[in-house]
């Protein structure tokens, strides 16, 4: 990180710098956590160089979340939360603007550490897993009467899987910039295949029957904090990919990366299975935050979105695999096909559990 002192001191933050440390396993912006001590008592924030060639405008980008996180927190007072822990806390720069640009145009943005809080990068409990669940069922609830229309669409069409489908997948397979797509034809029949399975929500969409909703779109565990102590899930974080959505993105999302019998990045596929207590567990805790306002469709389609998800996240791995590993962070050459390869085995294996998995369903709504 480059001119530290310069980055930070340009953020409204107080006392004098101990460290500043790279945190987190995100695959898009890089994290750091900068200690303070202010009258010997330590204090810690958050800094984050934003990925602008994945967020390219960032002005945008920073009015959603600001948007955001001030009506997160009213409802939070509404509820006699405490908005200082719940929801993210973003610091201005000392000349008010949202983020810091550096003069060689790179963008850094502060808030506020949650003291005594924790991520976790894996599932250790169905208890844990709901809980999780009830914070993201919770942040759709909370968010449910959001002024979507003042939220501008970050990432276009960033869950719309045949979209994806049509426009990134199959012209990388075209263009084969990396000379990869010949290794990888398996692969890329398993998508094709499921070609049909890309549309299904974005028709259930234009037919009327699924509405729009403002969701978070990156449910992954590691983006809710839990409490040092208790346990308790505290706050939804990582607000860049809020916007208009579909409730079953939300809830796709969190059970491809955390009902997941291995990491993402597990190169042994056949180890990768769907966990169906996980699965139920989570579905639990969403439920019982957002469950009221889902409609029959949603409900319906709970299952399948876990699926379309994990299919749709494979097919992007592939796809910047296909294309030279442009977009998603990767710490060897195959990284990108094997996480690739590991959401179509979770893909595969739900498809022989999805009986099940709806059944799972039905009797908690
Ligand atoms: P990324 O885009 O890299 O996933 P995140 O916003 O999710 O970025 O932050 C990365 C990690 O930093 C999180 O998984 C969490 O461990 C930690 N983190 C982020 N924000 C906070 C916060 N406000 N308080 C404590 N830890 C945080
Ligand atoms: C990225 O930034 P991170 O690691 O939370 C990606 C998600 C993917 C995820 C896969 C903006 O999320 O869409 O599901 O990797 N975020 C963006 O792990 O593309
Ligand atoms: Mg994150």
């Amino acid at each position: 990180m480059d001119n530290i002192n310069h980055i930070l001191d340009s953020f409204c933050l107080k006392g004098e710098l101990v460290e500043c440390v790279p945190f987190g396993s995100g695959h898009i912006n890089n994290t750091y956590i900068a200690t303070f001590i202010n009258n010997d008592v330590s204090c810690k924030y958050v800094i984050q160089h934003v990925n602008t060639s994945v967020f390219k405008e960032i002005d945008v980008l920073m009015n959603n979340v600001f948007a955001v996180t001030s009506f997160l927190r009213e409802k939070i007072k509404a509820e006699n939360g405490d908005p200082d822990r719940e929801t993210l806390n973003y610091i201005k720069t000392k000349d008010g603007s949202f983020y810091c640009k550096t003069d060689d145009g790179e963008c850094y943005r502060a808030y506020r550490f949650v003291d005594n809080s924790k991520c976790y990068d894996s599932v250790e409990s169905a208890d844990l897993f709901e809980k999780s669940g009830i914070a993201f069922g919770k942040f759709q609830r909370y968010l449910s009467n959001f002024p979507a229309h003042t939220l501008k669409e970050i990432i276009p069409n960033f869950h719309n899987t045949i979209w994806r489908y049509e426009n990134e997948f199959l012209p990388a397979i075209e263009n084969n910039l990396s000379g990869r797509a010949d290794s990888c034809a398996e692969e890329i029949e398993f998508v094709k295949a499921r070609r049909e399975d890309c549309k299904r929500l974005v028709d259930l969409l234009s037919d009327g029957k699924l509405p729009l909703r403002v969701t978070h779109n990156d449910t992954k565990l590691n983006n809710v904090l839990f409490d040092n102590d208790t346990d308790e899930a505290i706050c939804v974080i990582d607000l860049d990919t809020v916007m208009p959505g579909l409730a079953l993105y939300d809830f796709g999302d969190s059970i491809r990366y955390g009902a997941n019998t291995c990491s993402e990045d597990c190169d042994e596929f056949e180890k990768v299975r769907i966990n169906l207590d996980y699965f139920k567990a989570y579905a639990r805790g969403f439920l019982s935050q957002a469950g009221d306002s889902l409609n029959q469709c949603e409900i319906d389609n709970l299952a399948f979105s876990a699926k379309l998800m994990t299919l749709e996240c494979g097919m992007r791995f592939l796809t910047d695999y296909i294309n030279c590993d442009t977009y998603f962070k990767t710490s060897y050459p195959t990284h990108n096909l094997v996480r690739a390869k590991n959401q179509f085995a979770l893909v595969a294996d739900m498809e022989k559990h999805m009986t099940e998995m709806e059944e799972i369903i039905k009797p908690l709504k």
